[in-house]
């Protein structure tokens, strides 16, 4: 592994200060071994270490950067934006402005609310729809991760599942057995549970494309099961768009499959890199949250003006250019170099993708839920992550996320990664 002095002494420091080092478990390269790196700067595709390596970025702050690092039309509207102050509490145009934005993007949002984070988004949407039904019980999916909120820390994935703890301490049992979890892809076990006890649950929250055990997609005919289930109940269809809101299109997933959720949660690139979460759907549900109806929601950064004006450019820049099909371009090369290069040494790799979204896991069979996921070998992946680190390409460091794609990754930013692919996969053993 290349030395990285400067950021060594840092996370030294950082031990004394941060459980773990970090702000988030998952940054502690728990998955992958080792120790994280410190960002000096970021631009484009690239962010530049503490000690002047610069790396190709797969990881794009977790999604958010869906137009790369410190894009010129981002930073010029924050600016602008801090110079008129940085939070009123109030009421400000830009919160309406990006409110009617996303709801010309994505079909069935009458109403939509402000927060602070995509945890915020999924925890109010429970909640909201908790309040709406008049239901207690939850469904949820394993290895599905919707933010660390204690109702939905029941077989969650990200970076619960990366360090082995599904299902976080702290989390009363007498809330956590409202959580009904099944496995992701699974008909059967989705008509039974909803045969027994469909008229009891309040909502099904789900990521429409798992990303958070790594990546993997809907069979065939399953959402659209889930769909019929949960209106013949009467049960609130809850999309967890945080990942893929604004990034697999302008609708996101629920745009790619069809579906029409009852509400949908945002977070990442709805606020370009600054903390936004935002949650939206039918107006006779939203509406039940105050100040108009009973359901309690609140925030005090809550559309913060500098945050609205970096969601606004990157929306308006996403839609002002031909990027999601350049981000598609982007992926399809990637993913066909990936696997002629894994053909090619003989290394058994699942490269699952969708859009400028992609995982690839080290398993000869491919990968349709969490348990699939588990197959795969993650000493190997961990290898292959350091090995392309060396290289000087940065993946998620851990099996259970997803990597993104930017409108600023170029054709030779790919070649340069597969060069590196080429030279980790001969040394893996
Ligand atoms: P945040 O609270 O981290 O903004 O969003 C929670 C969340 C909700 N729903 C989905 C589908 C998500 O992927 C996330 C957060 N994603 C993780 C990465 N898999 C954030 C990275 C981290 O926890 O540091």
């Amino acid at each position: 592994m290349r030395s990285r002095p400067r950021s060594e002494a840092l996370f030294a420091e950082a031990l004394r200060h941060l459980p773990g080092g970090v702000n988030s478990p998952v940054r502690a390269f728990r998955g992958v071994g080792g120790q994280p790196f410190f960002v000096e700067s970021a631009r484009g595709c690239h962010v530049r270490d503490v000690d002047g390596n610069e790396l190709i970025d797969y990881v794009l702050t977790w999604g958010p950067a869906i137009l790369g690092h410190a894009h010129p039309r981002v930073i010029a509207e924050v600016q602008a934006a801090a110079a008129r102050g940085t939070s009123f509490g109030i009421p400000n145009p830009a919160e309406v402005e990006l409110a009617a934005l996303v709801k010309e993007w994505v079909p069935g949002i009458d109403k939509l609310r402000f927060c602070n984070s995509g945890t915020e988004a999924c925890m109010s949407a429970i909640r909201l729809a908790r309040g709406f039904t008049r239901r207690d019980r939850i469904l949820k999916f394993d290895g599905c991760y919707h933010g660390h909120a204690d109702s939905l820390l029941v077989n969650a994935g990200s970076g619960a599942l990366t360090l082995g703890q599904p299902d976080s301490a702290g989390v009363p049992a007498d809330l956590a057995k409202h959580t009904l979890v099944l496995p992701f892809n699974d008909p059967d076990a989705l008509e039974a549970l909803f045969a027994q006890q469909g008229h009891e649950i309040a909502a099904v929250i789900l990521e429409l494309v798992p990303a958070n055990a790594g990546l993997y997609l809907p069979k065939p005919g399953y959402l659209d099961l889930l769909r019929r289930l949960t209106r013949q109940h009467g049960t609130v269809l809850i999309a967890d768009e945080v990942m893929t809101g604004f990034r697999l299109g302008r609708s996101g997933a629920q745009g790619v499959f069809g579906l029409s959720p009852d509400l949908s949660t945002f977070g990442k690139v709805i606020g370009g890199g600054l903390p936004v979460g935002a949650l939206g759907g039918r107006a006779e549900i939203m509406d039940y949250l105050a100040p108009l109806g009973p359901v309690y929601q609140a925030g005090t950064l809550s559309g913060n003006p500098i945050a609205m004006a970096a969601g606004l450019a990157t929306l308006r820049e996403l839609g002002s250019t031909d990027a999601f099909p350049a981000l598609e371009r982007s992926g399809a090369r990637l993913e066909a170099g990936m696997l002629e290069i894994a053909r090619r040494r003989g290394r058994p790799v699942q490269f699952q993708r969708i859009g400028s979204m992609f995982c690839a896991y080290f398993t000869e069979q491919p990968v349709w839920n969490l348990a699939d996921a588990m197959k795969s070998d993650r000493a190997v992946f961990a290898r292959f992550f350091h090995a392309m680190l060396d290289g000087g390409v940065y993946l998620a460091p851990s099996q259970f996320e997803a990597g993104f794609l930017s409108t600023a990754h170029a054709d030779d930013d790919i070649d340069r990664t597969l060069e590196a692919a080429d030279h980790a996969f001969q040394h893996l053993d």
